[in-house]
């Protein structure tokens, strides 16, 4: 494990997020390891830490004024033992290449606890879509497919959203493939429903970690009925996750963005998250806007001084990181559990920094990691990719179904893999085990290729 470590330290010092989420699956798979040395026989670790493929290119295009912009544009091709690459991309100014590997190398891992047969891969660029308008960022996602193209297809690697792109962004992209390739093919998902994209798509990754965080609580015969949660971002998934939450009669009480967050003692009920959809989906503004609109709830405004973000020490019973990697850190976890939180359900990739997880888990609190608690996400736009294949769509129930039979499936898998290797109720080795067993036999099965 140390060499391992050592090995992608030596060989990519910056990439710290990369190093941080290999180190996570490399001590949960330990007791692994030393029952299978067929897996160290074949260096499964090397090949497991090395992507298959980088793809880094120029994404140039005009500005509003005229101005020539320029930005990198990234797409990571991590593992392709069990499927097509597949995961998302990301416009983000933070986007490196340790990003998106971190992102890929979690992917690899989330997409084969789905059963559904996909590989692992995550792209994006440094382009921030924020200020930008309409055609600028048309032209952008128009110049980033571009080449994008020529790497990815229905049956090779199928990239969907992220961070910073959304259905309107998928569009653009699909526009310029098709254009390009002249021809239709489900090569995208989270496309438009008028023209392949799946029901429940846009809703799947919150849905499925509310249902994912439903089951691990009634392992403790309890409900989300009644509870207090806190939910960070306002984006895609803290949307839909807020949107269930609501469903099920539980009080949804913080949201945020990259400026601060709003904290709402009465809940957040659907008419006023309504009012946050279009205003984050349509007018593309600010969290602080809703204190602005609901003026009981308070505004608070990220403070670079303070070393805890204060969003995660309200009085709540369940917590879900919906917004971005690192997002709770030691203190926030210590915060979180002096306050009796039950749960810790992760839809975001990596929010809580290894001390932060030691916290959640060394207190008996259900911790719900990412890689399986977000995979709703994926696991829909694998059902779109079913779809696109048969030329057919399902209906609502029909998604909505097996997404929870999914979410309900990758959470029993988590259970059983962590109990048999001896950590019973620990869902992130669990999920870290049971990922690796399924993508690195695949891999022996496959030679060394
Ligand atoms: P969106 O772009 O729709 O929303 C992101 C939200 O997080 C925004 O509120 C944004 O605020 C906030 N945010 C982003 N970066 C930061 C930051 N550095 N600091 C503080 N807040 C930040 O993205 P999604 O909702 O799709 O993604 C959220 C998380 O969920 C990510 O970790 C993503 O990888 C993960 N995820 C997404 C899936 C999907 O299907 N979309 C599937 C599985 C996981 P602001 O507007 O100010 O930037
Ligand atoms: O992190 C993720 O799982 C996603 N952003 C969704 C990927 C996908 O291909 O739907």
């Amino acid at each position: 494990m140390q060499d391992i470590m050592e090995l992608i330290r030596r060989k990519d010092p910056e990439q710290r997020e990369f190093h941080q989420a290999v180190k996570e699956v490399l001590i949960s798979i330990e007791p692994v390891l030393e029952q299978n040395p067929v897996y160290r026989e074949a260096k499964i670790l090397e090949r497991l830490v090395e992507p298959e493929r980088l793809i880094v290119f120029r994404v140039p295009w005009v500005d509003d004024r005229g101005e020539i912009q320029v930005n990198r544009g990234f797409r990571v091709e991590m593992n392709s033992a069990i499927g097509p690459y597949k995961g998302g991309l990301r416009f983000h100014p933070s986007v490196n290449l340790g990003i998106l590997k971190f992102l890929a190398f979690e992917q690899v891992f989330k997409n084969a606890l789905t059963t559904l047969p996909m590989g692992g891969g995550k792209g994006g660029s440094d382009f921030d879509p924020k200020g930008k308008s309409e055609n600028e960022v048309m032209r952008f996602c128009h110049s980033f497919m571009a080449e994008l193209y020529r790497h990815i297809g229905a049956n090779t690697d199928v990239p969907a959203g992220d961070i910073g792109v959304g259905a309107r962004e998928i569009g653009y992209l699909f526009g310029m493939y098709k254009k390009l390739r002249n021809e239709f093919t489900g090569v995208l998902t989270g496309k438009s429903l008028n023209w392949g994209g799946s029901l429940v798509r846009p809703e799947a990754t919150g849905y499925g970690s509310v249902y994912f965080c439903a089951e691990m609580l009634a392992t403790r015969s309890k409900t989300l009925e009644g509870t207090t949660c806190l939910v960070s971002g306002s984006g895609n998934v803290a949307q839909y996750t807020a949107e269930k939450l609501i469903e099920l009669d539980a009080k949804v009480v913080t949201l945020s963005d990259s400026s601060g967050y709003i904290f709402d003692e009465s809940g957040i009920d659907r008419e006023k998250l309504e009012f946050v959809k279009t205003l984050k989906n349509i007018r593309r503004g600010r969290i602080k806007e809703y204190a602005e609109k609901y003026p009981q709830a308070v505004y608070t405004p990220v403070d670079p001084a303070l070393d805890y973000n204060p969003l995660w020490n309200h009085a709540a019973d369940c917590a879900f990181p919906s917004a971005t990697q690192n997002e709770i850190n030691a203190k926030d976890a210590r915060n979180l559990v002096n306050n009796k939180v039950q749960v810790v359900c992760e839809g975001a990739n990596m929010p809580t920094t290894p001390e932060g997880i030691d916290i959640f888990i060394d207190s008996g609190l259900l911790y719900g990691p990412g890689k399986a608690a977000n995979a709703g996400g994926v696991s829909v736009s694998g059902l779109e990719m079913t779809q696109n294949s048969m030329r057919l769509s399902w209906n609502r129930d029909e998604v909505d179904n097996r997404l929870k039979m999914i979410m309900a499936n990758i959470h029993q898998t988590c259970l059983d893999a962590a109990a048999r290797y001896g950590h019973a109720g620990n869902y992130m080795v669990g999920a870290n085990i049971a990922g690796f067993v399924k993508v690195v036999d695949a891999m022996l099965d496959q030679g060394v290729v």
